[in-house]
């Protein structure tokens, strides 16, 4: 059976952006592949966390999951920081990784713009994904866009691993979700939906109450045109809105586009903010449950419990092939 991995950072209360791009594909995927789903804390404090927030937001993201629809049975559900063979991992992969690639990513070069006082962690965050996805032999990573290029970067470091050490290493493939491939903020639509994201208005969270929903949707930017058309150069904010549209009804981008021939911006934003809101109550109406439960350490000492034992191989193969033996 094929392998599918992939993490999210407890960073804040997870978006509609999350959602779409990263944890509804895994609960599309998970009756198809060996699954894989952990909590990227350790990426978390490549930017300054708060200790007791960062506890929280560690809890609330995988009771998510849960309420998502990711079912425990189907997947290995853990904690980065709970497997210190990632971390070992990372540092004999870290010395086969040159500075230029790092420095040449997207992501490292738009957030160590906007603080120049930042750690070498951010710099070497790619490898640390890396590491998370070649101690497992994963096949594919689902991902938003924005990963595109780390999980690239873990294929080419497994590759130059491969021909240095020996045949070590499986080379993993992003999986981009067709759909909402990037959903954006509803109130600056030329910028990715993000967690971390100062403004609130455009960021939809998966916790927000049902009155702030449709008011965050209602209020969306949109165009000074009338026709509900799908053109994300020129038509940023309507584009967005159809594709959260077409990821909650499976329905096609052509289907929207028809449904919404002779309505109003109004009527379409109502019909979206309707669909979302339904959605989004039944996974609180879950989260509720699973929060306060002791079922979630259950499945955490379990997913901790095989993951290391699976990373720790990986580590020592790794080890012996570098030259670290007796
Ligand atoms: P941060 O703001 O802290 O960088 P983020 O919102 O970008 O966080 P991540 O934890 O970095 O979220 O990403 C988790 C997953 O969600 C990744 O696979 C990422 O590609 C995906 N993702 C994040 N934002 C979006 C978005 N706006 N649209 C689609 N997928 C997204
Ligand atoms: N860097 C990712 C989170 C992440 C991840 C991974 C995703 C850490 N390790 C391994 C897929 C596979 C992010 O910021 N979204």
């Amino acid at each position: 059976m094929k392998k599918i991995l992939t993490g999210l950072q407890p960073t804040g209360v997870i978006t509609l952006g999350n959602y779409i791009g990263a944890i509804k594909q895994m609960v599309k995927y998970q009756d198809q592949y060996d699954s894989y789903l952990f909590v990227a804390d350790l990426h978390a404090i490549t930017i300054p966390q708060d200790k007791e927030q960062l506890s929280k937001n560690t809890r609330d993201l995988l009771a998510l999951y849960l309420a998502c629809g990711v079912d425990p049975k189907k997947n290995k559900i853990y904690i980065q920081s709970e497997n210190e063979y990632h971390t070992n991992i990372s540092w004999l992969l870290e010395c086969n990784t040159y500075y230029g690639e790092l420095s040449r990513m997207t992501q490292f070069k738009d957030k160590s713009r906007k603080n120049a006082n930042f750690t070498t962690g951010l710099l070497t965050y790619p490898v640390l994904m890396a590491a998370d996805i070649l101690a497992y032999d994963v096949d594919y990573v689902p991902v938003g866009i924005d990963q595109k290029q780390h999980v690239e970067l873990a294929r080419d470091i497994a590759e130059r691993f491969n021909k240095k050490y020996g045949e070590t290493f499986k080379l993993p493939e992003a999986l981009i979700s067709s759909e909402g491939t990037k959903i954006m903020d509803l109130v600056t639509p030329d910028k990715k939906m993000s967690k971390s994201s100062e403004s609130q208005k455009g960021v939809i969270r998966l916790l927000d109450d049902e009155k702030t929903i449709r008011k965050k949707i209602m209020g969306a930017t949109t165009d000074s045109e009338t026709v509900i058309k799908y053109d994300p150069e020129n038509k940023p904010g309507i584009s967005n809105l159809i594709n959260i549209y077409i990821s909650f009804t499976g329905k096609t981008i052509k289907e929207v586009e028809e449904e919404f021939a002779q309505k109003t911006y109004g009527e379409f934003k109502t019909k979206v903010a309707d669909v979302v809101i339904e959605e989004i109550s039944q996974i609180q109406k879950r989260y509720n449950e699973i929060i306060n439960n002791n079922e979630l350490d259950k499945i955490l000492d379990e997913g901790r419990e095989f993951t290391r034992k699976i990373a720790k191989k990986k580590y020592e193969d790794m080890k012996y092939k570098m030259g670290f033996r007796r």
